[in-house]
């Protein structure tokens, strides 16, 4: 007789913007672009932020504001749920928005960071806050003085390799990794599907369209995450008697 454990699959999950598309956070790289005429990319560099520290704080600020009114969706909440019943079960998100903690999701890999953090440019100093908007702009260390940033991941920096080594067990060892809402293209965060291929594990991909990962998934669920992922937990608790 096996113990609950070793009959539960091991899983690795990887979101990106798409998980929250659903509740109204606009995509990094969806139609429209996010801010004004910017390409988000040019904004979220060192670069752009030594050049111009008040236009990259007006578009995190702005996206701040936004995520401060959408609220997770079924998606997120479908992984609280495998986080309460899977004891191997690692999220790993992409995302600063938050979501995930906000619909009760206790343990989140960032590998991007966090919008509502913010962190000295020269100190130790840093804070979690809900304030939108931020007043002044850009805002300043009360410590020192010096400039505030986001406590996100830019392009060109390196991710916390605490969190991305905890990421890459996750995804090696796991029998199944969800990938969601993600285009694939950011590394890196889009090797880590990969692990689990080459370990003879099972990638499932919820997107509303096809990806570089979808020619190696075993299986792509076309649509809105929020539509897609609901029907397909409520198959797999039933399948594993959860
Ligand atoms: C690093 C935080 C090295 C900030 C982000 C050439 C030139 C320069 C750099 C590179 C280069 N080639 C490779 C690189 C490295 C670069 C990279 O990969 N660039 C890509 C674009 C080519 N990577 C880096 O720079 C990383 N760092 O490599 O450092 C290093 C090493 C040691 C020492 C020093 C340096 C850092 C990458 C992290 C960048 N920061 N975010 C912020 O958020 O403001 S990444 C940014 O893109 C977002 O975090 C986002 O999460 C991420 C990935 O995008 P997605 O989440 O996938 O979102 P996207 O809009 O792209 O796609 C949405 C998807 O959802 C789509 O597929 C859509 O179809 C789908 N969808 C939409 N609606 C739904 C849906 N799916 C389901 N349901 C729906 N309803
Ligand atoms: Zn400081």
């Amino acid at each position: 007789m096996s113990t609950p454990d070793e009959r539960l699959p091991r899983v690795a999950v990887l979101t990106g913007a798409g998980i929250s598309a659903g509740s109204g956070v606009p995509t990094f790289r969806g139609a429209g672009g996010l801010w004004r005429q910017y390409d988000p990319q040019e904004l979220a560099t060192p670069q752009a932020f030594a050049r111009d520290p008040k236009l990259v704080w007006e578009f995190y600020d702005w996206r701040r504001q936004r995520i401060a009114t959408c609220k997770p969706n079924p998606a997120h909440q479908v992984l609280v749920e495998m986080e309460c019943l899977l004891p191997d079960f690692t999220l790993v998100t992409q995302n600063v928005d938050g979501l995930h903690a906000t619909a009760g999701s206790r343990r989140v890999l960032l590998l991007h960071g966090d919008i509502w953090t913010l962190r000295c440019t020269a100190c130790s100093f840093r804070e979690t806050n809900r304030q939108t908007p931020l007043n002044p702009l850009p805002p300043r260390c009360p410590a020192c003085g010096h400039l505030l940033r986001p406590d996100v991941v830019w392009f060109g920096e390196a991710l916390d390799p605490a969190v991305f080594d905890a990421a890459r067990r996750a995804f090696r060892r796991a029998d199944l990794a969800l990938v969601i809402g993600t285009s694939a293209l950011v590394y890196p965060a889009a090797e880590l599907p990969y692990l689990t291929k080459q370990a003879g594990g099972t990638i499932l991909e919820f997107n509303t369209e096809c990806t570089p990962l979808s020619a190696v998934a075993d299986r792509l669920f076309l649509g809105p995450g929020e539509e897609t992922l609901p029907p397909w937990w409520a198959d797999f608790r039933r399948h594993l008697a959860l």
